[in-house]
Order: C-alpha cells, then sequence, then structure tokens
C-alpha cells in the first residue's frame, strides 16, 4: 500500500546517461541542441547530488538510439514496491518503456505493463502523500490514465486526472512536490485550480522555469540558475541543493525527469 512518505522519501534511485544522440532530442523551441559533454558533466553532479541526499544511485549506460533516454522519468512510474512501464506519448519514445522494464525488473517484486491503446509520459503524474495527480497533455491522453488508475487502484493510490494547461509539455514542468501536502508551482498552474486543498508555494514569476523541483529526504534540488527559487525554498524547513540543468533544459527537461526515485525496504 502507498503510504504518504513515499511520495517523497526514497532509498534509491535510477539514472541514464546522456549519450552522443542527445544533440537529437525532441525540443520545442528552435534553440541550439545540447553539447552532450557538458550535458554529460552536469549530469554526473545531478548523480552526486542524488548521493548526497541520501540515495544509492544506478547510472545506467547511454541509450544511443534513443536520444531522449536521459529523462528516464518518462517511460516508468515508480509507486511503492510496484514499477509501472508507461507508453511515452511521442513515436520516438515509446520503444524506451523496454530499456524501463529491463532496469527496473531487478528492482521491484512487481512490473506491470501500462495495457493500451492509451498513452503516459512519467512527467505527467505528480505523486503527492495521498493522490496521483495526472495531466492530460500532449503526450498523456485519458485512455492511458484509465488503464493507470485501475493499475493504482491496486495500491490504494486514487488518480485524478486534471488537464495541463496548454503550452506546457508535461505537468511536472510547471510543479514539483516540497512535502507530501505541498506544491511549489508555477501561478498559471496554481490558477488552474487542480491544487485547491493543497499547501502551495508559488514560484517566482521571472523564474517559472524553476518550478520542477525535486524533494528528496531531507533535501530539495533546484535548478542552480534560479537565484530567486533559491532563496525562497532556502526558508524551509530541508537543505536546498543547487544543480546546473541547461543543456537538459534545451531540451524541455528539468530535475525530475533525469530520475526515478524508489524505496527498498
Ligand atoms: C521530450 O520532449 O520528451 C524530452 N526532450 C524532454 C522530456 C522531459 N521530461 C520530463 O519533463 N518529464
Amino acid at each position: 500500500m502507498f503510504d504518504s512518505n513515499d511520495s517523497f522519501r526514497f532509498t534509491h534511485a535510477l539514472c541514464r546517461k546522456p549519450g552522443r544522440s542527445v544533440r537529437r532530442g525532441l525540443r520545442q523551441s528552435n534553440s541550439p541542441p545540447p553539447d552532450p559533454v557538458v550535458f554529460a558533466q552536469e549530469h554526473a553532479l545531478y548523480v552526486h547530488a542524488l548521493c548526497d541526499s541520501g540515495l544509492q544511485v544506478t547510472v545506467l549506460d547511454p541509450l544511443e538510439p534513443f536520444p531522449d533516454s536521459v529523462f528516464v522519468e518518462d517511460p516508468a512510474l515508480c509507486v511503492g514496491d510496484a514499477a509501472v512501464i508507461l507508453r511515452p506519448g511521442d513515436q520516438s519514445r515509446f520503444d524506451e518503456r523496454d530499456a524501463a522494464r529491463d532496469s527496473l525488473t531487478p528492482c521491484f517484486d512487481y512490473v506491470i505493463d501500462l495495457p493500451g491503446p492509451g498513452f503516459v509520459d512519467g512527467g505527467d503524474i505528480l505523486l503527492t502523500g495521498r493522490e496521483a495527480i495526472a495531466g492530460i497533455s500532449e503526450r498523456t491522453d485519458s485512455a492511458g490514465l484509465n488503464a493507470l488508475g485501475e493499475i493504482l487502484a491496486e495500491v490504494e493510490l486514487p488518480l485524478r486526472e486534471v488537464s495541463t494547461p496548454s503550452g506546457i509539455l508535461h505537468l511536472k514542468s510547471d510543479c514539483g512536490l516540497l512535502d507530501a501536502e505541498t506544491i511549489f508551482c508555477t501561478k498559471r498552474l496554481e490558477d488552474s485550480g487542480i491544487f485547491s486543498g493543497y499547501r502551495v508555494v508559488r514560484c517566482p514569476p521571472e523564474e517559472q522555469h524553476a518550478a520542477n523541483v525535486v524533494r528528496i529526504n531531507d533535501a530539495v534540488l533546484v535548478r542552480a540558475d534560479c537565484p530567486q527559487t533559491l532563496d525562497l525554498l532556502d526558508r524551509q524547513p530541508f537543505s536546498v541543493m543547487p544543480i546546473p540543468v541547461g543543456e537538459a533544459a534545451k531540451l524541455d527537461g528539468g530535475l525530475s525527469c533525469m530520475s526515478l526515485r524508489y524505496s527498498v525496504e
């Protein structure tokens, strides 16, 4: 059964190094592609921070045929002692699910394939202390969320379907969990009303790209290039770890998407 602490207390994480092909990753803007060497350096700092926050981290080798495979959060969802293998909504990423299944099978008691025909990206699922908030987006549809809801019901975790406002790639591009009942998010996401009933800390308007924070045990990972956010979260009861993610950001990636966090009893 899902416990509210499972939303931010973890013992392990799984990451995958970016490959040379990361240059060809999906991106919404015409910004220059990421530099694979700098991306690898930033990724190493990210892994280091996960270790510093108390996690035992498995770092998988690059998967060159899949330019976006560094973003391991999208093809799988870890909930308690189960891993759900999702159905990524962009065709170029769909078969990342096979690699996700291979790497998660040794780590989990239960590995469950999300049945088709729908699609779900992990970036659209925010696990709080009491539910999975699941955003319909360009990558995630109702059929996928209905199937996921049935799986999560087995661990007594309700799934609540919401709309990711248009222009936002994934629900979690604009939010992150600070504790089981507190969400950090942009004004546009707060204004959509989906977090009513939660405590909300609003991201500084000049730093909307900082919203995707990741709480891990007694630390929170925050983008290093967002001074107002670092300052704001420094006043909360956890330590703040600034992490450079400039290259991931060129592919619309952030902090949560580069790891799958889970707990082993
Ligand atoms: C993509 O478009 O799928 C990747 N370039 C970025 C994925 C980022 N994932 C996430 O925020 N969960």
